[in-house]
């Protein structure tokens, strides 16, 4: 039923309004803050499988699902319960515990480029602490990253993505130093040509490229064919290291990851979200020979308190257990291209511009002909109309990123009357944007 009445968000109001003065804009990660969307933002009371109520009662069907680790569906039982019994023997115990073994085992076995894996608590530790080893291992101090492509908030990734072909990066951020991110270098993404003049232009400084191998943080944007078998041959000739971060794509676009689906290694992968099950979670890992110089094995330090703490590791456990079953990610793929075609379907019937796509429980839309290949692309979309079209949607019950340079992440529990539901909801808003 598509629900006609504005929805009653009273108490997220007052809610959000006292967190004002608490904490900075009133969340504790921005994009929560509906900034780029405008409106006020929901105040989640509780979620369960593919739905999310606020704290007024509303019921909407998530396809953020906490930005990918519900992969599962919210609160699952199995989750729930495993979890129930490890809280029995403490919360944390800050020295190796067997359950670490488990998930480590579970993630080299899944991921072809993992060797040996180092957890740590989110996909932003993840990537600094992969960005350093990087560096020790080669000797060299420069990085690539690519423009819209988002590996956590460390200084050296928040480089402001320059125009043109490569540009040496300037920060995005006020507190980060010139020098920090000095040698950060960015290119368009999907452009080899861009890469190559970077090499070029910097024999033997370059360390490695840090990509997301299926672009989540500028939107949805897939690879072109032939990119990351590119990057693959380009860094192999130039001696330097390839580096995955499938913070998003990890077990969600296959359970190998975007490396098993497009088949191509990288020699490190940074992991997080759904190997944490939902708790706070993130991993590198890669080759051995790389790995043993991580402390207390080599010389390059990194630590963590949490790290593979035990309430951690028992969802991640869980969460893949659930995963390595047959048919999960054909049902995962099978009723997200279900609910991609519909929305572009329901586009063209309403006479809007759109383009997308999905891989596997990873999806996207933007509001222009496309196609999208790269974040000037993205920026090319109609902002504008996809800001009407998230409110909309979010006052017909359905949740979806609160910005277009975000994915979409279906789960195991979204069923067929979801989809039916959203797109109903997509073909009154998109009739009215
Ligand atoms: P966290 O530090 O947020 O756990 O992970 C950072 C990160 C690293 N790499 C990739 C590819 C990522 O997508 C992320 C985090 N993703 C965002 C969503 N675009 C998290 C949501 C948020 O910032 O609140």
């Amino acid at each position: 039923m598509v629900s006609t009445t504005p929805l009653k968000t009273t108490k997220s109001q007052e809610i959000f309004n006292a967190a004002q003065s608490l904490m900075p804009g009133g969340v504790n990660s921005p994009v929560r803050a509906f900034k780029s969307v405008g409106g006020q933002p929901i105040v989640f009371d509780r979620v369960k499988g593919a739905y999310a109520w606020d704290v007024d009662n509303n019921r909407y069907v998530d396809y953020i699902g906490t930005w990918g680790p519900a992969i599962c569906g919210h609160a699952h039982p199995e989750v729930l319960s495993a979890l129930a019994a490890a809280l029995e023997k403490g919360t944390s115990f800050g020295a190796p515990c067997a359950l670490e073994n488990v998930l480590a085992e579970m993630v080299i076995d899944a991921v072809p480029s993992i060797e040996m894996v180092r957890f740590v608590n989110s996909g932003t530790e993840a990537c600094m602490a992969v960005l350093r080893l990087m560096r020790a291992y080669t000797g060299r101090n420069k990085i690539i990253k690519f423009e819209g492509c988002y590996h956590g908030h460390a200084d050296m990734f928040l480089v402001k993505a320059g125009s043109g072909v490569a540009t040496l990066g300037l920060p995005d951020s006020p507190g980060v130093p010139k020098s920090t991110t000095a040698d950060t270098l960015t290119a368009p993404y999907n452009n080899l040509e861009a890469v190559k003049a970077l090499f070029k232009q910097h024999p033997g400084e370059i360390s490695g490229v840090i990509l997301e191998p299926v672009v989540g943080n500028s939107g949805f944007i897939i690879p072109d064919g032939g990119f990351l078998e590119g990057l693959r041959e380009i860094t192999q000739e130039n001696g330097a290291l390839l580096v995955f971060d499938e913070v998003m794509t990890g077990f969600r676009i296959s359970y190998g990851g975007a490396q098993a689906k497009f088949n191509v290694t990288p020699d490190l992968t940074t992991l997080g979200k759904i190997i944490g099950g939902g708790l706070p979670v993130g991993a590198y890992g890669g080759r051995k020979e790389i790995m043993e110089m991580v402390a207390p094995a080599g010389p390059m330090y990194q630590a963590g308190t949490l790290s593979g703490n035990p309430l951690a590791m028992t969802a991640g456990i869980k969460t893949l257990e659930i995963l390595q079953r047959s048919g999960t990610y054909e049902q995962l793929e099978a009723i997200t291209h279900k609910l991609i075609t519909g929305l572009l379907a329901v586009a063209k019937e309403t006479g809007h511009a759109a383009c997308g796509g999905n891989l596997s429980a990873m999806f996207g839309l933007f509001f222009t002909e496309g196609p999208v290949n790269s974040y000037d692309d993205a920026k090319q979309s109609d902002l504008e109309k996809f800001s009407r079209f998230h409110r909309g949607m979010l006052e017909q019950g359905v949740y979806l990123a609160p910005s277009q340079f975000e994915a979409g992440f279906m789960s195991l529990a979204h069923t067929e009357e979801d989809i039916e539901f959203t797109l109903t909801a997509a073909r009154k808003v998109m009739s009215e944007l």
